[in-house]
């Protein structure tokens, strides 16, 4: 057990746990179910391009989200890519700069200026406010990111796209299954991306997807997807190669069985970090709202300015009892490359951003995780600020 600051391992203590527990460990739905598939797809002799097993899991997925059009991809940033060049983006599109760097950089892959507005310090996802700000009259888009699973400010947002004649469209790889005004996330904006990777509540290996209610914008990501072709020989866009293959659709198929019970784990164990973490000074778990449905995938810890460690030294002690806890996503996009040199002083606009990504730990939690070692982990936690 661990009680005194002698007993952790950042003090020379054995750590707690012999493996790591990690951010991010894949859920996994039945293995005999997902052998059965591997077996058909052996026996078909089919692997990618829209095969059946793509089709079907881009009916279910659609279908799970309650939208009209599911364009399976290979990953959630071609996702994106794809869905940025659909929509005819161009110039600058306004994107938080508190995201998975693959935000930023699917508009800077293809030569358009992601310009990074701040956030809200009680949601973390896009402040309308900042939004307005950036607006130039380069401005073509705007990308609100659901980030954690908790919807950007969809309406605000709608309302910024409208004045100023812009696209919106959502990065919702966190937001699978989670609801907004108690309506699917898919539903909203021109379409919403959602990634599918291994890390992801709900994985196919790799993958993603765009979703969207809109015909047309399906059909054109659809050639785009895949070359640009729209007959044998004939090519109607520039296009790439934005295919998901079989197996991927195999696994996506198996783990959207078991969705519904690793939601029920994550909730558990969001419940279970809640109470164990509660009355620790300068440490909160962010919270979701209850009136909606979320995925409860990422387990978000804030360090506040009043608590006695700093959130590095909690992130290090935590580290050395195996529990490799992230510092999602700091240091925030704009200080990544390229746009640390491209934009030397973005940082002045984004404080926010800055005091955020400089306070959050991501704790593991998944099938993998349970209520036992979630009380260990919050015990480490409790024993290093408690005595400082
Ligand atoms: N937009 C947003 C808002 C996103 O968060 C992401 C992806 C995207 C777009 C792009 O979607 P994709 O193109 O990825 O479909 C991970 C993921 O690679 C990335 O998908 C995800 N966001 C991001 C939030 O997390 P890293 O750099 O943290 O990955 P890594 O290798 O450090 O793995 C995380 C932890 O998971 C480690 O402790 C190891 C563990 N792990 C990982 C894998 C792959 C396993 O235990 N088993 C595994 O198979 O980026």
């Amino acid at each position: 057990p661990i009680r005194q600051q002698a007993d952790l391992a950042i003090n020379g203590a054995a750590p707690a746990f012999d493996d790591p527990l990690h951010v991010g460990r894949p859920n996994m739905g039945d293995r005999d179910a997902f052998m059965r598939h591997v077996g058909d797809i052996f026996d078909r002799r089919w692997l990618s391009n829209d095969g059946p097993l793509v089709q079907e899991f881009e009916r279910r997925v659609a279908d799970h989200l309650g939208v009209k059009h599911c364009v399976a991809m290979c990953n959630g940033t071609i996702a994106l890519e794809i869905a940025i060049r659909a929509l005819g983006l161009e110039g600058e599109v306004i994107v938080p700069a508190y995201t998975f760097v693959a935000t930023a950089h699917a508009l800077q892959w293809q030569g358009i200026t992601p310009v990074f507005a701040d956030i809200d310090p009680a949601t973390h996802t896009l402040s309308p406010d900042a939004v307005r700000k950036m607006i130039t009259p380069r401005t073509t888009g705007i990308i609100g990111v659901h980030l954690w699973g908790r919807a950007a400010p969809v309406e605000a947002l709608e309302a910024v796209a409208a004045e100023h004649d812009l696209q919106l469209m959502f990065d919702a790889a966190h937001a699978f299954s989670c609801t907004h005004g108690g309506r699917k996330i898919g539903n909203f904006g021109r379409c919403e991306v959602m990634s599918f990777h291994a890390t992801k509540f709900f994985n196919s290996f790799e993958g993603g997807a765009v979703v969207t209610n809109d015909d047309e914008l399906a059909r054109t990501m659809r050639l785009m997807r895949n070359f640009g072709f729209s007959g044998l020989d004939q090519v109607s866009y520039p296009g790439t190669n934005g295919k998901m293959i079989e197996i991927a659709a195999a696994m996506g198929l198996v783990n959207l069985d078991a969705v519904d019970d690793v939601i029920a784990a994550n909730r558990a164990n969001y419940r279970a970090y809640r109470e164990a973490l509660a009355g620790i000074p300068g440490v909160r778990v962010v919270e979701y709202d209850e009136r909606e449905r979320n995925n409860f995938q990422y387990i978000i810890m804030e360090v506040t300015p009043d608590c006695p460690v700093p959130r590095d030294t909690v992130i290090d002690a935590l580290r050395a009892e195996n529990i490799l806890a992230r510092r999602y996503f700091w240091p925030g996009c704009h200080k990544m490359e390229p746009y640390r040199s491209l934009f030397p002083h973005a940082g002045l606009l984004l404080p926010v951003t800055e005091a955020v990504a400089d306070s959050v730990i991501v704790l593991p939690t998944g099938q993998t995780m349970d209520p036992h070692k979630i009380g260990v982990v919050a015990q480490v936690i409790r024993t290093l600020v408690q005595g400082a």
